[in-house]
This record gives structure tokens, sequence and C-alpha cells, in this order.
């Protein structure tokens, strides 16, 4: 009897899972159908132009949004990492070349230059285009950015173009400022990432009323992993394959140390055809400030970008720690054309989808379905990682950066930044701005003239603090107006290891 309560029991609970698994297919397919009928609802409200790029948007998403549904469970199984086999990450000296190849215009002729473009400078107090921001001698990253491949251009005699991904946040203001560069010898194509609809977290459904324009906070660029498929869809990519460009070098328009290299160049045209390599990563060693970043991981035989998005709770120290995961992802990539044109064709690439949840200013709880161009490393052949010098990731996220750069800690030279040589230490100081410095307006205004910081190591700055012409900087510093105080460091003054606060009393430190 026994035996027969508990094999009724096992059918019974059989039926159970069976009964509950075809209940949550049922309720995908709802959610599916649902969100295909609005995005239809949705096209009916545009004009025609406008709901044909909008179709070619929403064939992508609707792909997106179907994998949303069905992914189970977390990204990625944790037992399953392995740190990356020892030959799949080489050091930068192993490929460093120390004069030039010979054919280095040949194989400049092979590559194009894509600059992620696509986010607005909102995190650094600025309206419009991030990529607009002057950072040195009111140059902005566009005009380092071009002044590099035109300077390339011109010593090499090459013909290296400059591609933009815009998103429909930047390509307006972005293209106005490109009149400029109209009668210069650099070719500068761009093209629009997609457009995406924000949905309602818990219906699942766009948040969209309308296609219109107006509707600013419904609609996003899904991340940068949409490069690939919308270079694809605006003929872009069968153009330059057309003009006898094997490559491109794909990086965040504000890494000013994302610069052509030429030893990683011809790394990748010199490799005999049967080891092809179709994907470089640009690594770099992970100090405490990086330990977000995504890291190169080996997971199911293949070389896999690991984000912290996908990282289950429970391991993300283990993530973070710089022992077990020692580098990070610069998002330098270098990728074979041919191969992206045989991946989408073969709509090869699934790249992991990253949910970023955000509430809106009405307090709206939204999701983003974005991905990474970065995540595609595990669709290509022979991709590997190279871990570069640190000098190859300047990213300027906040002022703190910004002071940097704008600092004589760098020299430029045809639109690249190097570390002045008059720099007894390699390493790049710590600064640390407070809030009165966040906005590039207010940072601006409080510096007469960005201070000497040659020999800084740390700077700590917070309240409302001015610095007069000609100050500068040594060894630790740090400056602390409270509330109420101000601290006005006066012109020609020399701070070194020192403690400011109060009402400018100076201690030494
Ligand atoms: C790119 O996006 C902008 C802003 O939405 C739009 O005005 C422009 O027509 C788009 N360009 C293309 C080629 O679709
Ligand atoms: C700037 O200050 C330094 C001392 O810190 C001084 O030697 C130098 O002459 C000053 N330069 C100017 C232009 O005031
Ligand atoms: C793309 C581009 O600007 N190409 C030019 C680079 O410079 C050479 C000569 O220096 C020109 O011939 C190319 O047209």
């Amino acid at each position: 009897r026994l035996k027969y309560i508990m094999n009724l029991n096992k059918n019974v609970i059989k039926l159970i899972i069976k009964s509950m698994t075809e209940f949550q297919e049922k309720l995908r397919q709802q959610h599916e159908e649902s969100m295909h009928r609005e995005l239809e609802a949705l096209l009916a409200t545009a004009n025609e132009a406008e709901a044909e790029i909008s179709r070619k948007d929403f064939d992508g998403f609707k792909k997106l949004f179907h994998r949303f549904l069905q992914v189970k469970g977390p990204a990625v199984d944790w037992a399953k990492i392995n740190r990356p086999p020892e030959d799949s990450i080489w050091p930068y000296e192993r490929i460093r070349m120390d004069g030039l190849p010979d054919d280095v215009t040949a194989s400049l002729n092979k590559l194009a230059v894509v600059k992620l473009n696509g986010g607005l400078g909102t995190s650094m107090g600025c309206k419009g285009p991030k990529s607009l921001i002057s950072v040195r001698n009111e140059n902005t990253f566009l005009d380092l950015t071009v002044q590099q491949i035109e300077h390339l251009n011109k010593t090499f005699d090459a013909d290296v173009p400059l591609v933009l991904m815009n998103s429909f946040n930047t390509d307006e203001d972005t293209k106005k400022i490109l009149q400029k560069y109209k009668h210069h010898r650099v070719h500068i194509h761009t093209f629009n990432q997609s457009r995406y609809p924000r949905i309602n977290k818990e219906s699942l459904l766009p948040i969209a009323a309308s296609m219109g324009r107006g509707d600013g906070e419904a609609w996003y660029p899904p991340g940068h992993g949409d490069v690939y498929a919308s270079f694809a869809n605006c003929g872009l990519l069968d153009r330059l394959l057309a003009e006898g460009k094997e490559y491109i070098f794909v990086s965040n328009i504000d890494n000013l140390g994302a610069t052509v290299d030429l030893s990683i160049l011809q790394h990748l045209v010199s490799r005999p055809a049967d080891r092809r390599c179709e994907f470089i990563m640009e690594v770099t060693d992970k100090t405490r400030a990086d330990v977000k970043g995504g890291t190169l991981i080996q997971y199911e035989d293949r070389l896999r970008l690991l984000e912290i998005a996908q990282v289950p709770k429970a391991h993300a120290d283990e993530f973070k720690s710089v022992t077990k995961f020692k580098i990070f992802n610069t998002n330098n990539l270098w990728i074979s054309l041919p191969a992206v044109k045989r991946l989408q064709e073969k709509n090869a690439m699934d790249l992991e989808i990253i949910v970023n949840p955000k509430t809106l200013d009405g307090g709206l709880n939204v999701i983003q379905l974005e991905t990474a161009v970065g995540a595609a490393i595990k669709s290509f052949n022979n991709a590997m990682g190279v871990n570069v010098p640190r000098s190859r990731f300047l990213p300027v996220k906040t002022s703190s950066d910004l002071l940097l750069v704008m600092s004589n800690l760098y020299s430029m030279d045809a639109g690249s930044l190097t570390m002045s040589k008059r720099r007894e230490f390699p390493s790049t100081p710590h600064v640390k701005l407070g809030g009165s410095f966040t906005k590039v307006q207010e940072f601006l205004s409080r510096f007469e003239s960005i201070p000497d910081m040659l020999e800084l190591d740390h700077l700590t700055v917070s309240g409302d603090v001015t610095f007069g012409k000609n100050v500068s900087l040594k060894g630790t510093v740090i400056i602390i107006a409270n509330h109420g105080d101000r601290i006005d460091i006066p012109a020609g003054a020399m701070l070194e290891n020192k403690i400011v606060s109060g009402n400018l009393r100076i201690l030494d430190h």
C-alpha cells in the first residue's frame, strides 16, 4: 500500500510540475503577444519615415525580449567558471614591436576606427553628448579623436575612416559639430544605434504612449552590444568590407587612452589565415579602483566576458577580488569585419542580456534590456585578450578624472595624451573631488588655473573650495571646507603633504 501511495505521489508531482511548466510557457507567450500588439499600436502613431526605422529597431527588440522571457535562473553557473588558460591572454610585451612594420600603410588601410558615441554628459552635469565636453585646451573628446585619426592618416599616408555610433540622444548635436570637419582629410561616418522602448517592470509592457520624440523617458539606447546589428543594418558593414576593411577598433569615446596601437594591429593582420584571430579584447591589471569592471573567464571551453550584473550575489565579493580575477575589460576591442558579417548572417551572436532597472522621475519602475559589445567575444574564433599597459585605459567619467587629464601630468601630441616625462612615478595620483565639483561648469569656475600636479600622490577636496592661479600640489593634500566655511587657496601657493581645513588653517600632514 505504501508503495502504491508513493507511486501515486510521484505521478501527482510530475503532473504538477508539468502543468506549472505549461502555465509558465503560456504566461511567457501571453507576455510576448501583448508586447507585439503594443509595438504595432505604437507604430501606428508614427509617420511613414519614422515607422520604417522603428520597425527595424523593433525587430531587434522583439528578439531581445523573447530571449529575456526565456532565460531561467542566473546567466552563469559559478561552478563552471575557470580562469582563462595562460595562452589566451597575452602580455602586451609579447606582441609589442620596437620599430614599425614595413607595410604599416597597408595594415592601416585594413582598419576602421569605431567610437561609441551614444552617451550623454549628464553624469558630469552637462547637456548634450558627452563627446562634446571640452577636456583639454578647448578640445572635446570628439576633437581629440579626429586629430588622432588625421595624424595617423597623414603620417602613414593611410586611409583610416572614423565611424561614430550615435544614439538618438546624441545624433543631432554630434552632426552639427561635425560640420566643422567637412573640409578635413578624415572620412567620418555616423550611424544610429537602435531606439528601444523602456518597459514597465510590473506589466512588462512599453511605457511609451506614442512613437513621438517628445516622449523622451519612454525610450533608451540598448547598450553598446547593439553595435553589431546596427552596423550591419545601416549598410556600413558591407560598405567597409567592399572598401577592403578587415578590422574595426572599437572603444568608448571617453577613453582618451584608446588610440590606434600599431603593434596590436600588426599582430592581427600578420597571423596566418588558418589561425586568424577574430577578436582581441584589451584588458589591464585590476586595481582597487576598478573592482566592478568586467573580466575574462573560461566557460564551456570558450573565452567569455563576465560582468558584475551576471554574478550571483553570493559571489560578488569573489568577483571583485583582485587576486582571483586579476584583469578587467578596457572595452578597447579589435574585431574582424568578415567575422561580424558571418555571425550576423547566421544570427549567431547571443549576447547575454543585462537587465538594467531604473526609477524614472515620476517614480515609475522600468527595466531596460541591454547588451555589451565585449560579450560577443565567445562567438568569435581564436579570440584572445591582450594585457595592455594602464595608459590605454584613461576614461573620463568624473570631474576628478577631468582634473587629471587637464593638468600638466599629461602632455598632448596630435590628439593623444601621454603621461608627462617630468613625472617621476608612472602611477596616476588618486584624486577625489567633492560634490561641489561634480558639474563641469562649476568645477571650471573653482580653478583660476589647473594646479601643477606633477608630484601629487593623493588629493581630496570637499566643500566650498577655490584655487588661485599657479597653485602647486605635492604628495598628499587634503582640503576640507566644512559647511558654512570657505577656503580659497591663494595664487602661487605650494601645498606639500598638507591638510587644510576650517578657514584656511594650514597644518603639517
Ligand atoms: C538618427 O537619430 C536621429 C534622432 O532621433 C534622427 O533625427 C536621424 O534621422 C536618425 N538617423 C538615421 C540615419 O536614421
Ligand atoms: C608659480 O609658482 C612657483 C612656486 O610654486 C614659482 O616658482 C613661479 O615663479 C610661479 N609662476 C608664476 C607665473 O607666477
Ligand atoms: C580617409 C582619409 O582622410 N584619407 C586620406 C588620408 O590622407 C591621404 C594622404 O595623406 C589621402 O590621400 C587620403 O584621402
